[in-house]
């Protein structure tokens, strides 16, 4: 079963001017990148997500403040707190995603190898299940 998340840390360009990172495809970012959208401006305590995707490579990124991903394979979930813009999480394969605990000042800037297309979601975890269920007896 090919699932695969992982921290990505990113070198920082620093000078006594500040700091600067640069995202590049095939570098850093292991994907061809075709779409950013970026995440503001959340109301107090919600809770976003809740779904997965049936194909597509992310790397989402906090660039500013900082929020929690609940990541589940179906079997097992992961939490990881994403508090600096120096680190990427990637998300690959079928994996249900939930984000919280966003802090008020929280942006948070996800790449993406496809353009949107509402298709490509699975939003009920119950079918979720079923597909990680129809994917693992695919890869026996
Ligand atoms: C994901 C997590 C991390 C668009 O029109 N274009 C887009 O590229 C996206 C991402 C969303 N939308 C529309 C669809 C909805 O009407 O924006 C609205 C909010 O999207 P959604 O409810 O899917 O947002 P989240 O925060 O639950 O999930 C998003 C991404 O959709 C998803 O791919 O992995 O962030």
């Amino acid at each position: 079963m090919k699932i695969n998340t992982k921290i990505i840390n990113f070198d920082i360009r620093g000078d006594a001017r500040g700091s600067l990172i640069a995202l590049e495809k095939e570098h850093n970012v292991p994907f061809d990148i075709k779409r950013v959208y970026y995440i503001f401006d959340t109301t107090d305590g919600v809770r976003r997500g809740f779904h997965a995707h049936k194909n597509l490579k992310q790397l989402a990124i906090c660039v500013k403040g900082s929020c929690k991903f609940l990541l589940d394979d179906g079997a097992d979930k992961n939490i990881y707190n994403l508090n600096e813009p120096t680190k990427g999480l990637y998300i690959e394969g079928l994996i249900w995603r939930e984000m919280f605990d966003f802090s008020p000042d929280c942006v948070l800037m996800v790449l993406a190898d496809a353009y949107y297309d509402e298709a490509d979601y699975i939003r009920d975890y119950a079918n979720f299940l079923t597909e990680v269920t129809k994917l693992k007896s695919e890869c026996k």
